[in-house]
């Protein structure tokens, strides 16, 4: 089941069925065994109609599903983030760093973003204008209670410099963490279960409405367990309302790619859905 966050409130759809859900995000969200309590709530819940369905649900009333929650990222969980980690720093001579965290036992972890910076389905993210080499990063991302327990899984995009993190590999903060360098969305989807291997990640890339760069994969190409991520990450944070974990990009754009303001990024993943946010630069900073 899904749920959305939205300007008139929280929408739990199951079975292409909607109802409104009255409770604040934080406490909804952060209880073990959501998936059953959702179960419970819709044999009470108001149901929409369809054109109330559709009205709560339109692109532009969508809000990131998020509010309390921090974002934190895993980096370098993938081969495909290896191999370019190590090529965007080759002139930095911190290419053999991604090498030895990809075969070692802790995983990179990093903070990316609380609420205020991150976007939602149909929202603006942000290059940053001292940058010259920009990509959006495809990641499924794990909804975790304060429990530590998985409970969901949204789509996720780790906007990220590469310029910047080559330069140096000790500016990941400021390749990282800037306004708007996190999108989530469209939805919660809430399982009980871990999502299957063999769901599907997919990145396009949009400019002038066409597509200028397609690639996919799927989630078992992961080197490393979300158990062992999320284990690491509760080792010693607490989250009182539980937390995201974008579990890494698998698909990077060649080399010579960079986004330009304008251009779209779509993330799809099986079950969850896609996650569309147009490329532009931060309209309250000047260059
Ligand atoms: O070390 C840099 C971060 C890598 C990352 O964000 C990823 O692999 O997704
Ligand atoms: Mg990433």
């Amino acid at each position: 089941m899904k749920l959305y966050n939205t300007i008139k409130g929280i929408v739990l759809e199951e079975n292409e069925t909607a109802f409104v859900i009255n409770e604040p995000w934080d406490t909804l969200v952060n209880r073990d065994n959501l998936e059953d309590y959702l179960s419970s709530q819709i044999k009470t819940a108001k149901q929409l109609s369809a054109d109330e369905k559709a009205e709560r649900l339109a692109n532009n009333a969508l809000l990131p599903p998020i509010s309390r929650q921090e974002i934190w990222a895993a980096g370098v969980t993938y081969l495909k983030s290896r191999d370019a980690r190590m090529e965007e720093s080759q002139g930095s001579g911190a290419s053999s760093l991604y090498d030895m965290v990809y075969d070692a036992e802790r995983p990179e972890l990093f903070f990316k973003a609380t609420a205020s910076r991150v976007a939602g389905h149909g929202q603006p993210v942000y290059i940053r204008k001292d940058s010259v080499w920009n990509v959006p990063e495809p990641e499924l991302t794990l909804f975790v209670n304060a429990n530590g327990n998985i409970q969901g899984y949204t789509a996720g995009n780790d906007m990220s410099s590469r310029s910047i993190e080559g330069e140096n590999a000790l500016y990941l903060p400021q390749a990282k963490i800037y306004e708007k360098s996190a999108a989530i969305g469209p939805c919660l989807y809430v399982s009980s279960g871990h999502i299957g291997g063999d769901t599907a990640i997919k990145l396009n890339i949009k400019r002038s409405g066409e597509v200028i760069y397609t690639d996919e994969t799927t989630v078992s190409r992961i080197k490393r367990t979300f158990d062992e991520l999320v284990g690491f990450l509760y080792r010693e944070c607490d989250f009182q309302y539980g937390c995201y974990l974008m579990t890494g990009t698998c698909l990077v754009p060649p080399g010579e790619f960079t986004l330009q303001s304008g251009d779209e990024a779509e993330i799809t993943i099986d079950k969850i859905g896609t996650l569309v946010n147009t490329i532009a630069l931060n309209p309250k900073h000047k260059p």
